[in-house]
């Protein structure tokens, strides 16, 4: 049996290419004492990936040329030296796109799987999950009543933050780019209102009209334009959370905005980014309302599933371009 890793050729200049990416074979390590084996079922694909392929520091240092690529991982133990994993458990985990993974098991979480599908750890009980919940609700802290704005909303991240607005009595309204994610928020997640914003030609406009009592929580997954055509719409006290900017991910240079500061006085209003590793100590708490939520019906999830490594480049890609609704995942293997 061998190793198969999808390794960082080069940097992308703009939009990534699958030749940005490499696949190479290797032979299969064996676990020393304190180690364990993992075999990839499921690899998660985000956006933050994109930006772990530039030379450049964030809260984590760049995939280097020709290693393997970094991304959060659903497996299955198939050997151990490790004393708290057994051949045959079911972990997640930062392992990277590959299809075997060794481990100290720092940082590897065990899973149940009587409790939900595996890969729901790469989504709603997962980063996707865990950055909704926190994002939403501790730095946008939204008000029974209130109206919450959220862009991306047809993604991974997007669809839980509307669900989740949604649960704490706000009038929900999302953004996303086809019709069909637009009725899928509002026919099937219990979305107040959506609009496509590749055929709005307003959104300044569009928002009005659909938020007729202003916004008083916008959840930013996008930046750009739209996120300008917000501040105009902000009420007293809004919060903005800045949770990402993926339409600026692959620009050279990122886009110069209009000013639109003078809003925050006006509106007494905070405009706040976080990362959801902030929350890390809160995890459980994050895990457990989510859990009990999913379990209850209460939040939906779609998962857009790849097969097979190979494909993860383009999958990716295809993320990237908004081809995914909800989380996107490459399905490597079934477990045994
Ligand atoms: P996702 O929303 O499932 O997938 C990305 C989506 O972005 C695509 O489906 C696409 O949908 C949309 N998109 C692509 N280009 C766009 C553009 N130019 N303008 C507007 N929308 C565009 O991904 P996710 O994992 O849930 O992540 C969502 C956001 O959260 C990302 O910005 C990500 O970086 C951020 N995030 C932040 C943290 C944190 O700790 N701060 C953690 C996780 C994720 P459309 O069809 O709607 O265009
Ligand atoms: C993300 C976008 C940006 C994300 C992290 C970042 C974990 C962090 C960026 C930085 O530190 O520069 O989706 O997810």
């Amino acid at each position: 049996m061998m190793n198969q890793k999808i390794l960082l050729a080069q940097r992308p200049e703009g939009f990534p290419k699958t030749s940005d990416f490499k696949l190479v074979t290797s032979s299969l390590p064996t676990p020393a004492v304190g180690e364990l084996l993992v075999r990839t079922l499921y690899l998660s694909l985000d956006p933050y990936m994109r930006g772990r392929m530039n030379d450049a520091k964030s809260y984590a240092p760049p995939v280097k040329l020709g290693e393997v690529m970094v991304g959060g991982v659903v497996g299955q133990v198939t050997a151990s030296q490790h004393p708290t994993f057994q051949a045959g458990d079911f972990v997640e985990g930062f392992l990277g796109w590959q299809t075997y993974a060794l481990s100290d098991g720092k940082g590897i979480r065990k899973l149940d799987p009587n409790l939900a599908p595996i890969s729901t750890a790469l989504s709603v009980l997962g980063m996707s999950g865990l950055t909704a919940y926190f994002g939403l609700l501790d730095i946008g802290q939204p008000q029974a009543g209130e109206t919450v704005v959220v862009s991306g909303a047809a993604g991974a991240v997007g669809s839980l933050v509307g669900q989740i607005a949604r649960i704490k009595g706000c009038r929900v309204v999302g953004v996303a780019g086809t019709d069909d994610k637009v009725d899928y928020l509002v026919r099937e997640l219990g979305f107040d209102a959506a609009f496509n914003y590749k055929t709005t030609a307003d959104y300044s406009q569009k928002l009005k009209e659909l938020c007729s009592d202003g916004i008083d929580v916008y959840f930013d997954n996008v930046g750009g334009p739209l996120t300008d055509a917000v501040f105009k719409r902000i009420n007293v006290r809004a919060r903005v959370c800045i949770c990402g900017q993926i339409s600026q991910y692959n620009l050279a240079r990122p886009e110069p905005g209009p000013r639109f500061l003078w809003k925050l006085i006006e509106q007494r209003a905070r405009v706040e980014g976080f990362l959801v590793f902030q929350f890390a100590e809160r995890y459980p708490e994050g895990l457990r309302q989510m859990a009990e939520w999913y379990r209850a019906g209460k939040i939906k999830i779609r998962e857009e599933i790849a097969e097979g490594i190979e494909n993860a480049p383009s999958a990716f890609i295809g993320m990237l371009q908004g081809k995914n609704t909800g989380k996107q995942l490459v399905k490597v293997a079934t477990a045994a």
